[in-house]
């Protein structure tokens, strides 16, 4: 079963995830293990393709593609009904970056924990963190990168609250940061994947 997720996701078989997510959830397996055993799995397996130089950027947006189309189906699974925001998060991968995979999962975890997820979208300036974080009063803001050349632009997200008199934490995330990073920029959090992602924003709040 699982087997096939991935290798539906790796060949970036957009309708067959779909119907594999859809028919997993109508015989009662719940979103979180179909996410943590078919669908991360996949996008491991594809990173690790990538980086072999065995795929290339065609194949991984296909399968990226598909990859999104598997969590859309999930996501109404994963996020509570119904529930009074517990705090608003404003999240947006950094400017010059496209990978929101990651980000829109965190996303969807934060929702599901309660929270009004506010999702500027990938590539965002840093006066687009700032006006967001001041229109809708935010209580965190997340920023995500996944490329070395882009996680540079974080600590400039910060300078430019910081400078608007902006004094909400910032929780950062993305395969190539770390703690160490994290503290370095004067973020107030790092989390290596979603679910910590939580954590970390429930401990800050
Ligand atoms: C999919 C993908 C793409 C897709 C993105 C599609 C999309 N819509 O996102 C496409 C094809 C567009 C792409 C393009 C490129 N990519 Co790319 N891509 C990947 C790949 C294979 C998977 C990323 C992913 O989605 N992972 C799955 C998610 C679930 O994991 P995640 O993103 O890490 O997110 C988790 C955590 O990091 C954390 N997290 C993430 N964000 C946040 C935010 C907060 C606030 C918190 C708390 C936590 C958190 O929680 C998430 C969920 O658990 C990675 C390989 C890899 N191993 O990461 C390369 C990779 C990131 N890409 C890479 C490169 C080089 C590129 C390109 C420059 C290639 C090129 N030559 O053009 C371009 C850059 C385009 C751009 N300007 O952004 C390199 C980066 C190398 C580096 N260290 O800088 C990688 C590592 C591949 C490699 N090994 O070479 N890519």
């Amino acid at each position: 079963m699982w087997d096939r997720v991935q290798e539906a996701l790796l060949a970036g078989k957009r309708e067959e995830i779909e119907s594999l997510v859809e028919d997993a959830l109508q015989s009662g397996i719940p979103a979180a293990e179909i996410l943590h055993r078919g669908l991360i799995p996949g996008m491991e397996r594809l990173g690790a393709l990538f980086k072999r130089n065995e795929i290339f950027i065609p194949e991984v947006l296909v399968a990226s593609r598909a990859m999104h189309a598997g969590l859309a189906r999930l996501e109404p699974r994963l996020v509570k009904e119904g529930v009074a925001p517990r705090g608003v998060v404003v999240l947006g991968t950094v400017r010059g970056d496209l990978h929101d995979i990651g980000k829109n999962l965190v996303g969807m975890m934060l929702r599901g924990a309660g929270y009004r997820v506010v999702d500027l979208g990938a590539d965002v300036p840093p006066e687009r963190f700032v006006e967001a974080a001041r229109e809708e009063r935010a209580d965190i803001v997340g920023l995500s990168a996944l490329l070395t050349t882009t996680m540079v632009h974080m600590p400039g997200v910060i300078d430019a609250l910081r400078a608007a008199g902006l004094g909400v934490p910032v929780v950062v995330g993305g395969a190539p940061l770390s703690p160490e990073y994290a503290q370095r920029i004067g973020a107030q959090g790092y989390a290596p994947d979603a679910a910590s992602a939580v954590t970390l924003v429930n401990g800050l709040l």
